[in-house]
Protein backbone atom coordinates (compact mmCIF):
# COMPACT_ATOMS: atom_id res chain seq x y z
CA UNK A 1 0.00 0.00 0.00
CA UNK A 2 1.32 3.32 -0.63
CA UNK A 3 2.64 5.66 1.63
CA UNK A 4 1.59 8.74 3.48
CA UNK A 5 4.65 11.51 4.18
CA UNK A 6 4.51 14.22 7.07
CA UNK A 7 6.72 17.15 6.39
CA UNK A 8 6.59 19.39 8.92
CA UNK A 9 8.48 22.58 9.47
CA UNK A 10 8.55 23.26 13.84
CA UNK A 11 7.80 21.33 16.29
CA UNK A 12 4.25 19.23 15.79
CA UNK A 13 6.05 16.39 13.65
CA UNK A 14 5.86 14.24 16.23
CA UNK A 15 2.07 14.80 17.17
CA UNK A 16 0.93 14.80 13.96
CA UNK A 17 2.54 11.35 13.84
CA UNK A 18 1.40 10.26 16.55
CA UNK A 19 -2.66 11.01 15.85
CA UNK A 20 -1.93 10.04 12.05
CA UNK A 21 -0.70 6.74 12.85
CA UNK A 22 -3.84 5.81 15.59
CA UNK A 23 -6.27 6.30 12.52
CA UNK A 24 -3.93 5.19 9.86
CA UNK A 25 -4.28 1.40 10.70
CA UNK A 26 -1.63 -0.22 8.75
CA UNK A 27 -0.92 2.01 6.21
CA UNK A 28 3.20 3.16 6.02
CA UNK A 29 4.07 6.57 7.55
CA UNK A 30 6.79 8.40 6.65
CA UNK A 31 8.41 11.40 7.90
CA UNK A 32 10.74 13.82 6.87
CA UNK A 33 13.64 14.63 7.21
CA UNK A 34 14.55 11.59 9.16
CA UNK A 35 12.25 8.41 7.91
CA UNK A 36 11.21 9.54 4.18
CA UNK A 37 12.44 5.96 3.38
CA UNK A 38 11.91 5.40 -0.83
CA UNK A 39 9.87 8.54 -2.27
CA UNK A 40 9.01 5.87 -4.89
CA UNK A 41 6.52 4.78 -2.41
CA UNK A 42 4.59 8.17 -1.52
CA UNK A 43 1.67 8.95 -2.98
CA UNK A 44 0.28 11.94 0.00
CA UNK A 45 2.35 14.30 1.35
CA UNK A 46 0.85 15.96 4.69
CA UNK A 47 3.08 19.10 4.70
CA UNK A 48 3.18 22.72 6.65
CA UNK A 49 5.98 24.65 5.47
CA UNK A 50 8.22 22.11 3.21
CA UNK A 51 11.45 23.13 1.99
CA UNK A 52 11.02 24.53 -1.72
CA UNK A 53 12.00 21.72 -4.05
CA UNK A 54 11.29 18.95 -1.76
CA UNK A 55 7.98 17.79 -3.40
CA UNK A 56 9.12 17.45 -6.37
CA UNK A 57 11.15 14.48 -5.47
CA UNK A 58 8.17 12.63 -4.94
CA UNK A 59 7.66 10.83 -8.70
CA UNK A 60 4.11 9.01 -7.52
CA UNK A 61 3.11 11.67 -5.46
CA UNK A 62 -1.13 11.67 -6.01
CA UNK A 63 -1.93 14.80 -3.51
CA UNK A 64 -0.74 17.43 -0.68
CA UNK A 65 -2.32 17.98 1.98
CA UNK A 66 -1.92 21.01 3.65
CA UNK A 67 -1.92 21.08 7.38
CA UNK A 68 -3.14 24.47 7.98
CA UNK A 69 -5.04 27.36 6.14
CA UNK A 70 -2.60 29.07 4.04
CA UNK A 71 -0.89 28.21 1.25
CA UNK A 72 1.17 30.88 0.02
CA UNK A 73 4.50 28.89 1.46
CA UNK A 74 3.21 25.71 -0.95
CA UNK A 75 2.11 27.73 -4.30
CA UNK A 76 5.65 29.93 -3.42
CA UNK A 77 7.33 26.40 -4.57
CA UNK A 78 7.90 27.16 -8.53
CA UNK A 79 8.55 23.55 -8.69
CA UNK A 80 5.56 22.20 -7.12
CA UNK A 81 4.09 18.74 -8.81
CA UNK A 82 0.67 19.62 -10.15
CA UNK A 83 -1.10 17.34 -8.01
CA UNK A 84 -4.28 18.25 -6.01
CA UNK A 85 -3.83 20.64 -3.21
CA UNK A 86 -6.06 20.45 0.18
CA UNK A 87 -5.76 22.90 2.55
CA UNK A 88 -7.39 23.02 6.17
CA UNK A 89 -10.83 24.54 6.13
CA UNK A 90 -12.43 23.05 9.68
CA UNK A 91 -14.60 24.31 12.34
CA UNK A 92 -11.84 23.63 15.48
CA UNK A 93 -9.39 26.16 13.52
CA UNK A 94 -12.40 28.85 12.54
CA UNK A 95 -13.42 29.01 16.22
CA UNK A 96 -9.79 29.34 17.30
CA UNK A 97 -9.02 32.29 15.48
CA UNK A 98 -12.16 33.78 15.68
CA UNK A 99 -11.47 33.35 19.71
CA UNK A 100 -8.39 35.56 18.79
CA UNK A 101 -9.99 38.20 16.59
CA UNK A 102 -12.83 38.26 19.16
CA UNK A 103 -10.39 38.96 21.97
CA UNK A 104 -8.59 41.80 20.07
CA UNK A 105 -11.68 43.79 19.18
CA UNK A 106 -12.93 43.70 22.67
CA UNK A 107 -9.43 45.15 23.92
CA UNK A 108 -9.43 47.99 21.48
CA UNK A 109 -12.86 48.26 21.80
CA UNK A 110 -12.55 48.54 25.80
CA UNK A 111 -9.79 50.48 26.07
CA UNK A 112 -7.69 47.05 27.66
CA UNK A 113 -4.22 48.46 27.02
CA UNK A 114 -5.20 52.42 28.73
CA UNK A 115 -6.54 50.65 31.59
CA UNK A 116 -3.79 47.97 32.46
CA UNK A 117 -1.64 51.09 31.96
CA UNK A 118 -4.03 53.03 34.51
CA UNK A 119 -3.64 50.48 37.11
CA UNK A 120 0.41 50.55 36.90
CA UNK A 121 0.05 53.95 37.73
CA UNK A 122 -2.93 52.84 40.49
CA UNK A 123 -5.24 56.08 38.63
CA UNK A 124 -9.04 55.48 38.79
CA UNK A 125 -9.92 57.49 35.83
CA UNK A 126 -13.13 55.97 33.75
CA UNK A 127 -13.35 57.03 29.78
CA UNK A 128 -16.18 57.26 27.40
CA UNK A 129 -17.29 53.78 26.69
CA UNK A 130 -19.05 53.34 23.43
CA UNK A 131 -21.41 50.55 22.64
CA UNK A 132 -20.58 47.94 20.44
CA UNK A 133 -23.57 48.78 18.30
CA UNK A 134 -21.91 52.32 17.80
CA UNK A 135 -18.66 51.43 16.42
CA UNK A 136 -17.53 49.98 12.84
CA UNK A 137 -15.75 46.70 12.27
CA UNK A 138 -14.47 46.06 9.11
CA UNK A 139 -13.41 42.31 8.17
CA UNK A 140 -10.80 42.10 4.82
CA UNK A 141 -11.38 38.05 3.70
CA UNK A 142 -15.23 36.63 4.12
CA UNK A 143 -14.13 33.27 3.27
CA UNK A 144 -14.22 30.35 5.86
CA UNK A 145 -12.69 32.31 9.38
CA UNK A 146 -13.81 36.18 7.92
CA UNK A 147 -16.98 34.83 7.44
CA UNK A 148 -17.28 33.23 10.75
CA UNK A 149 -15.51 36.29 12.45
CA UNK A 150 -18.11 38.67 10.91
CA UNK A 151 -20.98 36.22 12.15
CA UNK A 152 -19.45 36.62 16.21
CA UNK A 153 -18.73 40.28 16.14
CA UNK A 154 -22.24 40.72 14.60
CA UNK A 155 -23.79 38.66 17.74
CA UNK A 156 -21.81 40.99 19.97
CA UNK A 157 -23.72 44.17 18.26
CA UNK A 158 -20.97 45.90 16.30
CA UNK A 159 -21.75 47.65 12.73
CA UNK A 160 -20.41 44.82 10.53
CA UNK A 161 -18.77 45.28 7.24
CA UNK A 162 -16.65 43.10 4.94
CA UNK A 163 -14.74 43.12 2.27
CA UNK A 164 -13.87 40.20 -0.85
CA UNK A 165 -12.86 39.26 -4.44
CA UNK A 166 -15.82 38.51 -5.60
CA UNK A 167 -19.17 39.83 -4.53
CA UNK A 168 -20.98 38.04 -1.06
CA UNK A 169 -24.24 38.41 0.84
CA UNK A 170 -23.71 38.03 4.49
CA UNK A 171 -26.46 38.02 6.51
CA UNK A 172 -26.49 41.62 9.05
CA UNK A 173 -23.44 42.91 7.39
CA UNK A 174 -22.70 45.52 4.77
CA UNK A 175 -20.50 43.89 2.33
CA UNK A 176 -18.16 45.09 -0.66
CA UNK A 177 -15.73 43.62 -3.03
CA UNK A 178 -12.65 44.21 -5.55
CA UNK A 179 -10.72 47.18 -5.92
CA UNK A 180 -13.86 49.41 -6.54
CA UNK A 181 -15.03 48.93 -3.15
CA UNK A 182 -11.98 48.97 -0.62
CA UNK A 183 -12.40 52.82 -0.24
CA UNK A 184 -15.73 52.96 1.11
CA UNK A 185 -15.14 49.68 2.76
CA UNK A 186 -12.42 51.40 4.15
CA UNK A 187 -14.27 55.00 5.02
CA UNK A 188 -16.73 53.44 7.37
CA UNK A 189 -14.28 50.79 9.29
CA UNK A 190 -12.84 51.69 12.47
CA UNK A 191 -12.27 48.76 13.77
CA UNK A 192 -10.14 46.79 10.67
CA UNK A 193 -9.09 43.02 11.17
CA UNK A 194 -7.39 40.96 8.27
CA UNK A 195 -8.28 37.52 7.53
CA UNK A 196 -6.88 37.55 3.92
CA UNK A 197 -4.86 35.10 2.49
CA UNK A 198 -1.25 35.93 0.54
CA UNK A 199 -1.41 36.28 -3.09
CA UNK A 200 0.39 38.42 -5.11
CA UNK A 201 -2.39 40.77 -5.38
CA UNK A 202 -2.76 41.09 -1.65
CA UNK A 203 1.01 41.13 -0.75
CA UNK A 204 1.63 44.62 1.20
CA UNK A 205 -2.01 45.76 1.06
CA UNK A 206 -2.14 46.92 4.35
CA UNK A 207 -0.08 49.92 4.08
CA UNK A 208 -0.14 54.01 5.09
CA UNK A 209 -2.25 54.89 2.07
CA UNK A 210 -5.00 52.23 3.24
CA UNK A 211 -4.52 53.09 6.55
CA UNK A 212 -5.02 56.93 5.90
CA UNK A 213 -8.46 55.76 4.44
CA UNK A 214 -9.63 53.96 7.95
CA UNK A 215 -12.39 55.92 9.41
CA UNK A 216 -10.84 57.92 12.80
CA UNK A 217 -13.51 59.85 13.93
CA UNK A 218 -16.02 57.72 14.95
CA UNK A 219 -17.24 56.25 18.67
CA UNK A 220 -14.36 54.23 19.03
CA UNK A 221 -12.05 57.34 19.04
CA UNK A 222 -9.52 56.20 16.31
CA UNK A 223 -8.69 53.23 13.75
CA UNK A 224 -7.45 49.90 15.09
CA UNK A 225 -5.60 46.91 12.83
CA UNK A 226 -5.51 43.11 13.56
CA UNK A 227 -3.82 40.98 11.23
CA UNK A 228 -4.00 37.45 11.55
CA UNK A 229 -3.82 36.48 7.70
CA UNK A 230 -0.18 36.84 6.99
CA UNK A 231 2.90 38.96 7.71
CA UNK A 232 3.34 39.97 4.23
CA UNK A 233 0.16 41.40 4.32
CA UNK A 234 1.83 44.39 6.18
CA UNK A 235 4.55 46.85 5.66
CA UNK A 236 5.59 46.75 9.33
CA UNK A 237 6.98 50.56 8.80
CA UNK A 238 3.98 51.58 7.88
CA UNK A 239 2.09 50.23 11.12
CA UNK A 240 4.28 52.40 12.77
CA UNK A 241 4.36 55.42 11.15
CA UNK A 242 0.59 55.21 11.07
CA UNK A 243 0.68 54.92 14.59
CA UNK A 244 2.97 58.33 14.80
CA UNK A 245 0.74 59.87 12.64
CA UNK A 246 -3.05 58.92 14.25
CA UNK A 247 -3.87 57.19 11.23
CA UNK A 248 -4.05 54.18 14.07
CA UNK A 249 -4.59 53.94 17.32
CA UNK A 250 -3.81 51.06 17.84
CA UNK A 251 -2.42 47.58 16.32
CA UNK A 252 -2.97 43.75 17.44
CA UNK A 253 -0.48 41.93 14.94
CA UNK A 254 -0.20 38.25 14.90
CA UNK A 255 1.63 37.69 11.73
CA UNK A 256 4.80 39.52 10.12
CA UNK A 257 6.66 39.60 7.19
CA UNK A 258 9.49 37.88 8.71
CA UNK A 259 8.90 35.82 11.47
CA UNK A 260 9.92 35.20 14.41
CA UNK A 261 9.75 38.92 14.65
CA UNK A 262 13.18 40.31 14.86
CA UNK A 263 14.59 40.93 18.11
CA UNK A 264 15.36 44.91 16.88
CA UNK A 265 11.90 45.14 15.45
CA UNK A 266 10.49 48.40 16.96
CA UNK A 267 7.15 46.51 17.40
CA UNK A 268 8.38 44.45 20.38
CA UNK A 269 7.76 47.95 22.37
CA UNK A 270 5.64 50.18 20.79
CA UNK A 271 3.50 51.02 23.37
CA UNK A 272 0.13 50.84 21.11
CA UNK A 273 0.63 47.48 19.44
CA UNK A 274 -0.03 43.89 20.70
CA UNK A 275 2.40 41.29 19.04
CA UNK A 276 1.92 37.42 19.09
CA UNK A 277 3.84 34.24 17.20
CA UNK A 278 1.75 33.61 14.87
CA UNK A 279 -0.67 31.63 17.33
CA UNK A 280 -4.23 33.21 16.35
CA UNK A 281 -5.18 29.77 15.05
CA UNK A 282 -3.19 26.51 15.62
CA UNK A 283 -4.41 23.43 13.98
CA UNK A 284 -4.98 20.53 16.51
CA UNK A 285 -3.68 17.56 14.66
CA UNK A 286 -6.19 15.25 17.42
CA UNK A 287 -9.01 17.06 15.69
CA UNK A 288 -7.64 17.06 12.25
CA UNK A 289 -5.52 13.66 11.84
CA UNK A 290 -8.87 11.84 11.45
CA UNK A 291 -10.23 13.70 8.37
CA UNK A 292 -6.92 13.66 6.66
CA UNK A 293 -6.97 9.71 6.72
CA UNK A 294 -11.01 9.35 5.66
CA UNK A 295 -9.86 12.14 3.15
CA UNK A 296 -7.96 9.90 1.54
CA UNK A 297 -9.88 7.28 1.70
CA UNK A 298 -12.76 8.73 -0.02
CA UNK A 299 -10.35 9.86 -2.56
CA UNK A 300 -8.57 6.54 -2.49
CA UNK A 301 -12.48 5.08 -3.80
CA UNK A 302 -12.68 7.94 -6.25
CA UNK A 303 -14.28 11.11 -4.85
CA UNK A 304 -12.65 14.43 -5.18
CA UNK A 305 -10.55 16.25 -1.62
CA UNK A 306 -12.18 18.54 0.48
CA UNK A 307 -11.27 22.46 -0.30
CA UNK A 308 -8.87 22.06 -2.65
CA UNK A 309 -6.95 24.98 -3.75
CA UNK A 310 -7.05 27.03 -6.85
CA UNK A 311 -3.80 27.53 -7.62
CA UNK A 312 -4.42 30.15 -10.47
CA UNK A 313 -6.28 32.56 -7.70
CA UNK A 314 -3.38 31.30 -5.05
CA UNK A 315 -5.55 30.45 -2.48
P1 LIG B 1 -10.54 31.47 2.51
O1 LIG B 1 -9.81 31.05 1.29
O2 LIG B 1 -11.73 30.69 2.92
O3 LIG B 1 -11.01 33.00 2.35
C1 LIG B 1 -10.21 33.98 1.77
C2 LIG B 1 -11.03 35.26 1.64
O4 LIG B 1 -10.15 36.29 1.18
C3 LIG B 1 -12.16 35.14 0.62
O5 LIG B 1 -13.29 35.83 1.06
C4 LIG B 1 -11.58 35.83 -0.62
O6 LIG B 1 -12.53 36.42 -1.48
C5 LIG B 1 -10.75 36.92 0.05
N1 LIG B 1 -9.73 37.40 -0.88
C6 LIG B 1 -8.73 36.70 -1.48
N2 LIG B 1 -8.04 37.50 -2.32
C7 LIG B 1 -8.62 38.72 -2.26
C8 LIG B 1 -8.38 39.95 -2.91
N3 LIG B 1 -7.41 40.11 -3.82
N4 LIG B 1 -9.19 40.99 -2.60
C9 LIG B 1 -10.20 40.86 -1.71
N5 LIG B 1 -10.49 39.70 -1.06
C10 LIG B 1 -9.70 38.65 -1.33
O7 LIG B 1 -9.46 31.51 3.67
P2 LIG B 1 -9.66 31.28 5.24
O8 LIG B 1 -10.76 32.14 5.71
O9 LIG B 1 -9.71 29.83 5.53
O10 LIG B 1 -8.25 31.81 5.79
C11 LIG B 1 -7.80 33.12 5.50
C12 LIG B 1 -6.34 33.26 5.84
O11 LIG B 1 -6.17 33.32 7.24
C13 LIG B 1 -5.44 32.10 5.40
O12 LIG B 1 -5.08 32.21 4.04
C14 LIG B 1 -4.24 32.27 6.32
O13 LIG B 1 -3.28 33.08 5.68
C15 LIG B 1 -4.81 32.99 7.53
N6 LIG B 1 -4.77 32.17 8.74
C16 LIG B 1 -3.98 32.57 9.78
C17 LIG B 1 -3.94 31.86 10.95
C18 LIG B 1 -3.11 32.34 12.10
O14 LIG B 1 -2.83 31.57 13.01
N7 LIG B 1 -2.72 33.60 12.12
C19 LIG B 1 -4.70 30.64 11.13
C20 LIG B 1 -5.52 30.29 9.99
C21 LIG B 1 -5.54 31.05 8.86
P3 LIG B 1 -13.65 35.53 -2.24
O15 LIG B 1 -14.63 35.15 -1.13
O16 LIG B 1 -14.22 36.45 -3.22
O17 LIG B 1 -12.94 34.34 -2.80
C1 LIG C 1 -2.66 28.66 8.91
C2 LIG C 1 -1.84 29.25 9.98
O1 LIG C 1 -2.65 29.17 7.79
O2 LIG C 1 -1.77 28.68 11.08
O3 LIG C 1 -3.34 27.64 9.18
O4 LIG C 1 -1.26 30.31 9.78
Amino acid sequence: MSAILIAVDGSQAAEWLTNLRAHAKTRKLRIWPDAIGNPDDVAYACVWNPPHGFLAGLPNLKAIINLGAGVDHLLADPTLPRVPVARVAHADLTTRVTEYVVLHVLMHHRRQRVYDAQQRQRLWRPHDQPGASEVSVGVMGLGVIGSNVADALGRLGFKIAGWSRTAKDLPGAKTFHGAAGLDAFLARTEILICLLPLTHETKGILNLALFRKLKRDGPASGAFLINAGRGPLQVDADIIAALDEGALEGATLDVFPQEPLRPDSPLWSHSKVTVTPHNAGDISPRVFAPEVIAQIERFERGAPLDNVVDRTRGY
